[in-house]
């Protein structure tokens, strides 16, 4: 039996909820900003998640449910930067008032892999500065030190379900996959870690308990406290 060297986190729906009441609220708080008569409830979100990357995530919406007359590409590109850069900030004011907390389970294995000495790392789509207010707002700016690498975002070309930001975390770890466990929430981030080579757990959640988990070493509904058992 290989040694477990490392475990690789997902971020948005793995160590928190984040989607429903952060992202969401943070996209639709851009959106009225901007003037815009946009507004992701959750059902529609929820469709809206197929689609990895909130850039990548307003472009589908627009080609898909809101279809701009006459607008080109480029400008609707523009547009959509600027709208993420706007929703990355009220994203953070959310998570400064620590109303989202890390799931069950996730502190507790965290200190656990720190005291066995296996490393620990990050491969997310969502943005660096999203990664840091995150992890400060749980667990204190000091916990970012305890990533070996974070992965993140636009890092790469190619946002999940492409293997391409674990292959980087791979690299910065000069770790094989073999030697790694990837922990993810969703279909997409299953395909982009087993693509990498990683065996891959599954902790689903409101927005991705009836995906395709095909691939997974195990399902859970959470990674479970002593006085709450995770369930496969
Ligand atoms: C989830 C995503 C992200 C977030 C929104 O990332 O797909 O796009 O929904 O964050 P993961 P951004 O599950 O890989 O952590 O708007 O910053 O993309
Ligand atoms: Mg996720």
């Amino acid at each position: 039996m290989k040694h477990l060297k490392a475990v690789i986190f997902d971020v948005d729906g793995t160590l928190a909820e984040t989607e429903r009441d952060g992202h969401r609220l943070a996209f639709n708080r851009a959106f009225a900003e901007a003037g815009l008569n946009w507004h992701w409830d959750e059902t529609l979100y929820g469709q809206l998640l197929a689609v990895t990357g909130g850039k990548e995530r307003i472009q589908y919406y627009l080609d898909n449910f809101h279809t701009q007359c006459g607008t080109s590409r480029d400008s609707q590109q523009q547009t959509i930067a600027k709208l993420h850069a706007a929703k990355t900030q009220h994203y953070r004011q959310i998570l400064q008032q620590q109303t989202i907390g890390l799931r069950p389970g996730v502190q507790r294995l965290i200190s656990e892999l720190r005291s066995d000495g296996i490393r620990l790392a990050i491969a997310t789509t969502t943005t660096p500065e999203n990664v840091t207010a995150l992890v400060t707002a749980t667990l204190g700016e000091a916990a970012l030190e305890w990533f070996d690498y974070i992965a993140a975002g636009d890092m790469v070309p190619a946002k999940k379900p492409a293997a391409d930001i674990f292959n980087l975390c791979l690299q910065q770890l000069g770790l094989a996959a073999t030697d790694c466990l990837a922990i993810e929430d969703s279909a997409n981030g299953l395909l982009a870690a087993r693509a990498a080579g990683l065996t891959t757990l599954i902790t689903a959640n409101g927005y991705t308990f009836d995906e395709d988990f095909n691939g997974a070493i195990c399902v859970l509904d959470q990674l479970g406290e002593p006085d709450l058992p995770a369930t496969v």
